[in-house]
């Protein structure tokens, strides 16, 4: 003979069931509502990466071994596509990029581009998954004089229309250098994790920050060669740099500050 308890059990793992589906079909919602990282890839992602570099537009291997490294063939739709190297880290005050590319030659001037060869780089500030929001950062690094500009998304009539930061009320923060290397043509920059001016980014340790490049071939006859992108040629292609918490960089940047 049953007794009551023993009656109740099928009624009681029916119920038991029915609160498994119910939570699961919560858990499931939760997730779901969660906000989503923009649409990089996982696997362009650099960082968080702790180091700091001299700005001598020399890649050394030593000084970036630390950086977080991807070798990639640029985007291109009207020329052959480059090999590049990105390099990417920070310390506690800046976010370093290192890039080399192998172009087959270093035109410090042309017609077209002014400054010759050079990388643009711009930021979606905010990770929103879209380039060229009005004052997005912008870095531009170049063979030809100054090889650093700081600049920013100034909302002209072409969308994608930077200027630079000092004639729009802001400040030159960071500095680069550029330099035919061997066979590759490299390209170093710093720019403040946080500068505090409102034509920058600012970011803390576990920011993601969006980005993507730009390279403009200058042909050793002054034509221009052509774009080159990374990792592709929309406004929503974009590759993610996450900040580390790096304490110790900064620490190294400020020392060779007050050994000069
Ligand atoms: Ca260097
Ligand atoms: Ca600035
Ligand atoms: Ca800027
Ligand atoms: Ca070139």
């Amino acid at each position: 003979m049953q007794t009551t308890t023993q009656k109740n059990i099928p009624a009681l793992l029916g119920i038991g069931a029915l609160f498994v589906l119910f939570a699961s079909i919560a858990i499931i919602a939760i997730l779901a509502s969660l906000p989503r990282p923009a649409s990089a890839h996982v696997s362009d992602a650099y960082g968080p990466a702790c180091g700091a570099a001299t700005m001598d537009g020399v890649i050394n291997a030593d000084e970036w071994s630390i950086a977080s490294t991807q070798t990639f063939q640029m985007v291109s739709p009207s020329a052959d596509s480059l090999t590049a190297t990105l390099y990417v880290m920070n310390s506690g005050y800046y976010l370093y990029i290192g890039v080399t590319i192998n172009d087959d030659e270093f035109t410090p001037q042309g017609l077209y581009l002014e400054k010759g060869d050079g990388f643009r780089i711009d930021f979606d500030n905010d990770h929103s998954g879209s380039l060229f929001a009005l004052y997005d950062d912008v870095l531009n690094i170049n063979a030809g004089l100054p090889q650093f500009s700081d600049r920013h998304l100034y909302g002209g009539s072409v969308p994608t229309s930077s200027g630079w930061d000092v004639d729009y009320g802001g400040t030159s923060d960071g500095s680069g250098a550029a330099s035919r290397v061997s066979d590759l043509n490299h390209f170093e920059l710093r720019h403040p994790v946080c500068s505090n001016d409102r034509l920058d980014f600012c970011l803390h340790p576990g920011d993601v920050v969006g980005f993507r490049l730009e390279y403009l071939d200058a042909e050793g006859d002054g034509s221009f060669g052509g774009s080159q992108f990374y990792p592709g040629t929309g406004g929503t292609a974009i590759a993610d740099i996450v900040i580390g918490a790096c304490t110790a960089g900064d620490l190294r940047v400020y020392l060779s500050l007050i050994q000069k």
